[in-house]
């Protein structure tokens, strides 16, 4: 629905929105919370949110991982007031409700559009309907939401998870092949992301489904270490203590691999594609790449957290009234010894 074709201006939204931030001023000036200093505003120089500029609301989930930081940086470079942006960020901190209070807010804000990545897929219905009902459309990046009913968002941009598994599995039994085991038993542990995200379900999934075509693949044990280093350390050190043989170590992310890696070092074992234990890990970030380059990762399936102008291209295409589709997924490849080296030059992440 383009501004100017439908007349809906959301000045409202942007009216009220800087009437808020002078008001806000005025009142901290009158306060004299400056101590005393009182500055004439009727000099005010600060542009109020232009009119013209969009206003976007973003729930993050969280900063668990390089990855996101990077998700955010992405979002945060492509909203910017000189690309015609208001941007309105809000960090939830791994917590659902804390996404559900920031959807919320931005509704009563009136924001023109809501975008956001869904810590976990259930529970999203009610404030979704509660922003269909205020007109906003809303954009979901990442992660998904599983709900009845689709129409409740407009697009998704994200990856494909259940591929990013599948080519974890697939590159593994090529490099096992090349070491000639395809007959013993391979023992593999698994370090899966935040318990209910997209991520770690289709990952997961992906994997599993290639893993079942090797009947001398054995998976000992597939645990919840939540996408963060620290956690994967500690499920890493919990796992090397129980099975006294593991041979493959599948991590859902780089920061549980680079924990897991600590682990395996303390434990005496030597990891990587000639050692004691093989590691593939997800979202290739910068020195995860230099790992691999290294063979102490053998392989990184590459997620990719640049969203942002994928995000700002479907606004876009609302603005004048063009349709979008409803998934956009973002280009993604496997990092091997190989070709990772070549990558980490342009990796800025
Ligand atoms: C994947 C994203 C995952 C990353 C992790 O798109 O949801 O969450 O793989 C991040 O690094 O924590
Ligand atoms: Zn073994």
């Amino acid at each position: 629905m383009s501004r100017a074709k439908t007349g809906k201006r959301r000045f409202f939204g942007r009216g009220a929105f800087a009437a808020g931030l002078l008001a806000g001023g005025l009142a901290f000036v009158l306060a004299g919370c400056w101590g005393g200093y009182v500055e004439d505003l009727s000099e005010d120089t600060r542009t109020p949110v232009d009119e013209n500029r969009i206003v976007v609301g973003v729930s993050q989930l969280g900063s668990e991982s390089v990855w996101r930081t990077a998700n955010t940086a992405s979002i945060q470079e492509t909203f910017t007031r000189e690309n015609g942006y208001f941007l309105i960020f809000e960090n939830a901190r791994q917590k659902q409700e804390n996404q559900i209070r920031a959807l919320r807010s931005f509704i009563s804000q009136r924001v023109d559009y809501i975008v956001f990545s869904p810590l976990t897929e259930e529970g999203w219905d009610t404030v979704l309907q509660e922003a269909r009902e205020a007109g906003i459309p809303v954009i979901l990046i990442d992660r998904k939401v599983r709900t009845a009913d689709p129409t409740l968002y407009t697009a998704w941009i994200g990856s494909d998870f259940y591929n990013e598994g599948r080519m974890a599995g697939e590159t593994l039994a090529q490099y096992l092949e090349q070491q000639g085991r395809q007959e013993e038993t391979v023992r593999i542990v698994v370090l899966q992301g935040t318990e209910g995200s997209t991520a770690a379900i289709g990952r997961t999934a992906g994997f599993k489904e290639v893993a079942g075509l090797h009947e001398n693949w054995l998976i000992l044990e597939q645990v919840d270490a939540e996408f963060t280093a620290a956690k994967g350390q500690e499920e890493m050190e919990r796992l090397l203590s129980q099975y006294e043989d593991i041979d493959v170590l599948i991590s859902q992310n780089d920061d549980m691999t680079f924990g897991a890696l600590e682990a395996i070092r303390k434990n005496g074992l030597t990891p990587g594609t000639d050692g004691d234990i093989m590691v593939i890990s997800f979202d290739a970030v910068k020195d995860a790449l230099e790992l691999v380059s290294q063979g102490v990762i053998t392989a990184d399936v590459e997620c990719n957290p640049e969203q942002g102008q994928y995000i700002r291209r479907i606004i876009e295409k609302l603005e004048a009234g063009e349709p979008v589709a409803r998934l956009y997924f973002v280009e993604e490849q496997v990092y091997t010894q190989e070709n990772a080296a070549e990558a980490m030059e342009e990796r800025w992440y």
